[in-house]
């Protein structure tokens, strides 16, 4: 067979990097820079390197198999299908649509995203969901209600023309790495970083200010920047006036407020404060770049409303540099949202409740038993799962046993239900549970459309076969819903991608394309790369400025768990592992867990560097490696989540507007074992 060379996507993170995979005689073998890829000019970090090793790793799932007792039965798949579909049925014949849970995965292309909340809708089931609620559904949420959009505004190149970067609760030299080379271009310009993390991090060593804020307390950061740009005149009034509403309620609602208040609950010193809010508020183009310290907390929302007020009264919005960058995380969660996997926006993210989207679905699916109502959370198809309620989940590509908060209650919950099928390419802790796993097809396999989080729609193509005889996410659903009785007869995923176009407003235009992709919203006079620059698509087109205060809703430390324990991710990892663990570079260059401790408190508790120690919070407890560091403050740990167990430790606290998990941070003791 001949060699080829096949464009592609890195299946990692939501940069979107472009890579060429080289096949020789059906085989990966390699991978060729894309120098003219408009984000990453031929540059990839080291998962993006290796992104080939885990294709041809022994653990693949290469067929159905149906759980006997404790073991294993592989089966073929019109066996699988019918259980599958039977398993289904029979819930939703016991309960009705309510008894059904979907969880989408971010990892499937958007064609494979549209599909599954479409079958999970056309059955009258609102119970759809993604790993986006427990990465950016607080800015779903607030930057929805602010701006009335949630994506980056510009793309990520304009970045180099930013001359000020406030990087908040965001580790992007490690997690998001090629866009650091963006951020790196505008400091090389002149321009500033600012960086906010109660964690010294690799983002943090390239900052010129650093401003280290005691977990939790963003909302008090932010809200000392806003008053020193009030009580200094750098607001920006013209734009107030015209582009906003709800400015005097935020300046009525700090009249109290005081820098030195901001300094006792943040622990950064109000020089720094005035420094932060100074450099932003006065660069021609500011940016604000920020991740899950912001969003993973039980007030995530009112983080990422703080941080809209702050861009909004300075006007550092809607233009070359100026904007704001909510990261987005896996490759696909971009599109995962946009395909509507999401139990509160149909695709295009249209409200369930206005009449027009239930017209235009309806006619476009030929189908009348459309939810016109929000359905339950992820999170909250556990607790759906544990009182009875739900009785059969689908998952995909989602390995909720390790991810979901408070993992003791997710594996009670998943055992509870009357059936579970995980679709997945590996056997992941949450296949364990299921009653049949269906073996994926990953994205070397198979192909469809990815969209990054600079909203840029990119096509990659087959490269490969699957190993034995998984298949791609695309014929799974179809075919199952074939069997549920629906019109699935798709022939390949251009024929989803033109329906989609078709029907969801913010991908009419949109035509497949390798290499470049195109940007969303498409429009005839040329592609948005910055959102914004004249209105906000909210009522009167005005953005939204409502005043946060700040509460204390981190779990408090006692004398029995004196520490806060900060929990992230490592460059080598990702999530939960199932595909990083299982490449030999990456596992050579992070082996096991580790804990990072402050030298002082090492000291004072005995702990040299690398003692063998356990993390014991009220929900569990995980072992680690301690790693002496002074990135973490005195009083602070840190502990990679992606070696299973880390979320044994994470308590089930939930942010009352978007469900966001408390996944962040945990009060914890940490002892010699
Ligand atoms: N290598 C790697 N890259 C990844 C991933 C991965 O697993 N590994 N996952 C992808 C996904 S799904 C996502 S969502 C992104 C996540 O990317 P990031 O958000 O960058 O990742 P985290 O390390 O979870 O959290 C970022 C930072 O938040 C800080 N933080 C903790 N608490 C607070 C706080 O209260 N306030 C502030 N300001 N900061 C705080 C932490 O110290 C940490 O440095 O990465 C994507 N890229
Ligand atoms: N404590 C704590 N918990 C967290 C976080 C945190 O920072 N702290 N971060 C949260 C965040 S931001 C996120 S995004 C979630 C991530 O949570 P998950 O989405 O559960 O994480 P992954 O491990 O990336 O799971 C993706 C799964 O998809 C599978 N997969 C890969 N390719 C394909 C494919 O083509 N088809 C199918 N069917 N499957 C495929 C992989 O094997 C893997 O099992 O975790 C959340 N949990
Ligand atoms: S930055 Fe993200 S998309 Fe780019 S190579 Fe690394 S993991 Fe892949
Ligand atoms: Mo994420």
């Amino acid at each position: 067979m001949a060699r080829s060379l096949v464009p592609t996507v890195c299946p990692y993170c939501a940069v979107g990097c472009g890579l060429t995979i080289v096949v020789d005689d059906g085989l990966a073998v390699g991978i060729e820079y894309m120098q003219d890829h408009p984000v990453s000019e031929g540059s990839l970090c080291p998962k993006g390197n290796a992104a080939l090793e885990m294709l041809y790793h022994p653990d693949r799932l290469t067929h159905p198999l149906k759980r006997t007792g404790e073991g294993w039965l592989s089966i073929g798949w019109p066996e699988a299908l019918d259980l599958v579909a039977g398993g289904l049925s029979k819930a939703l014949c016991e309960g009705g649509p309510k008894s059904l849970g979907f969880i989408a995965s971010s990892k499937c292309t958007n064609e494979e995203s549209y599909l599954i909340q479409k079958m999970a809708r056309s059955l009258g089931c609102a119970n759809i969901d993604s790993c986006a609620r427990l990465c950016h559904s607080s800015s779903v949420t607030g930057l929805g209600r602010a701006l009335g959009t949630c994506s980056t505004t510009n793309i990520l190149s304009d970045l180099a023309n930013s001359r000020c970067i406030l990087a908040i609760g965001t580790n992007f030299a490690e997690n998001h790495p090629i866009i650091a080379r963006w951020v790196f271009r505008a400091r090389e310009a002149g321009g500033k970083l600012i960086v906010a993390d109660p964690r010294r991090t690799p983002t943090a060593w390239g900052g010129d200010l650093f401003l280290q804020l005691n977990p939790g307390t963003d909302v008090a950061l932010i809200n000392g920047m806003i008053k020193v740009i009030l009580d200094e005149g750098l607001i920006n009034r013209r734009f107030i006036e015209d582009r906003t509403e709800g400015f005097s309620d935020l300046e009525s609602s700090l009249e109290g407020f005081t820098l030195s208040e901001a300094e006792r609950i943040t622990g950064v010193s109000a020089s720094d404060i005035v420094g932060a809010a100074r450099a932003y508020a006065r660069s021609p183009a500011s940016a604000i770049v920020y991740c899950m310290g912001v969003t993973q907390h039980a007030n995530g929302t009112d983080n990422v409303q703080a941080l809209a007020n702050l861009l909004l009264i300075c006007g550092q919005i809607g233009r070359s540099g100026s904007g704001i960058y909510p990261l987005r995380g896996q490759n696909n969660v971009q599109g995962t949202c946009d395909m509507g996997c999401l139990p509160d926006f149909y695709p295009g993210y249209l409200s369930p409740e206005d009449p027009r989207t239930q017209g235009a679905f309806r006619k476009a699916w030929g189908s009348d038993r459309l939810p016109k109502a929000a359905g339950l959370t992820s999170l909250e198809m556990m607790d759906a799962a544990l009182d009875g309620t739900i009785k059969a989940m689908y998952i995909i590509g989602e390995d909720a046993a390790n991810t979901h908060p408070c993992s003791k209650r997710t594996a009670r919950a998943l055992g509870k239900l009357g059936f579970l099928v995980v679709q997945d390419i590996f056997l992941t802790d949450t296949a364990r549970l299921a009653d049949v796993v269906l073996p994926a097809a990953c994205w070397a396999e198979k192909e469809g459309s990815s969209t990054s989080t600079e909203r840029r729609i990119q096509w990659y193509e087959q490269a490969v076969e699957p190993p034995g005889e998984a298949m791609a996410d695309l014929w799974i659903i179809c075919s199952l819903a074939k069997r549920l009785g629906l019109n699935f007869h798709y022939r390949s995923s251009k024929e989803v991608m033109n329906e989609i176009c078709e029907i969801v407003p913010i991908y009419r235009g949109v035509r497949p394309a390798y290499g470049k992709g195109v940007l969303w919203p498409c429009k005839k006079e040329g592609e948005i790369s910055i959102l914004h620059e004249e209105t906000f698509p909210l009522a009167r087109g005005r953005a939204i400025i409502r005043p946060v205060h700040f509460r204390r809703t981190a779990e408090e430390t006692s004398s029995r768990y004196p520490f806060l324990l900060i929990i992230g991710r490592i460059g080598a990892h990702h999530n939960a592992g199932s595909m990083t663990m299982r490449s030999a570079t990456l596992l050579g260059m992070a082996p096991h867990r580790f804990v990072e401790i402050n030298p002082k408190d090492a000291l004072s508790l005995g702990l040299d560097d690398g003692a063998d120690v356990v993390v014991t919070t009220a929900r569990g407890e995980a072992m680690a490696r301690t790693r002496s560091t002074d990135r973490v403050m005195p009083g602070t740990l840190f502990m990679p989540f992606h070696f299973p167990g880390a979320n044994y430790l994470v308590r089930g606290y939930r942010d009352e507007h978007s469900g966001m998990g408390e996944l962040k941070i945990a009060a914890c003791r940490i002892e010699r074992c």
